[in-house]
């Protein structure tokens, strides 16, 4: 990422570089985006809480207290299946084991709802913005939606293979990035945070 002059420099609390990839294009050319793919040296943070909310909360403190100077964004997010009782949720990223890929994750959720002909989910995520130690906002964003038989695409990550959004006939994986940013579940937060950093730098100047 190039630097730019007058960008807001953000720190984000993930080594998920799909996710990287979308906030950076989400956020375009006024946000310059640092990831904790660089940083080797760094205890593992454990994601014991019970809600999205909670889990984005722990991330972005727990990096915000080893770089007090950056503003420090983390983003917890996961896949909700309405006949699973809202499973994976939370534990997307390890429903089938801990550190799973993404290929096991998709074929655990086929297999439990195989047959099933309620499919419908939705995806969530909450970014939680902390700086020096302390939270200062957190923004969720949500996209409905249906699960597939079978994974279709290749674009994206996680779950996007057998995710066909509300209003779509294509999964996630299928459509291009530009279309799956503007209406999602991420989509929707980081336009969220850009309009809190934009009434906020609008409020300093006053
Ligand atoms: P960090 O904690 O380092 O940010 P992570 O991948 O472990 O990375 P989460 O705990 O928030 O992050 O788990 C998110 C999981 O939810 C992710 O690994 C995917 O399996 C799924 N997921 C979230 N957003 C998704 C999206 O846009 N498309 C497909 N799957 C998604």
């Amino acid at each position: 990422m190039t630097a730019n002059l007058g960008a807001m420099d953000l720190l984000l609390a993930t080594r998920n570089q799909h996710k990287t990839r979308e906030f950076a294009q989400l956020l375009g050319p006024n946000f310059t985006l640092r990831d904790l793919t660089s940083e080797h040296d760094l205890p593992e943070i454990q994601e014991t809480g019970r809600t999205f909310e909670e889990n984005a909360v722990i991330k972005a403190i727990a990096i915000s207290k080893i770089f007090p100077d950056q503003i420090v964004i983390a983003d917890d997010s996961g896949l909700e299946v309405k006949s699973l009782g809202g499973a994976p949720g939370i534990f997307s990223a390890r429903y089938a084991e801990e550190n799973a890929s993404d290929r096991r994750n998709v074929e655990k959720l086929l297999c439990e709802l195989q047959g099933a002909p309620e499919r419908s989910a939705r995806f969530r995520c909450v970014i939680a913005l902390v700086k020096n130690g302390e939270l200062i906002t957190t923004i969720a964003g949500e996209i409905a939606g249906k699960i597939t038989k079978s994974p279709r695409g290749e674009n994206g990550f996680g779950y996007d293979p057998i995710f066909i959004p509300e209003g779509f006939e294509e999964t996630f994986a299928e459509l291009p990035s530009d279309t799956k940013n503007a209406i999602s579940h991420r989509g929707k937060a980081v336009a969220e945070l850009v309009r809190y950093f934009n009434t906020a730098r609008r409020s300093a100047r006053k």
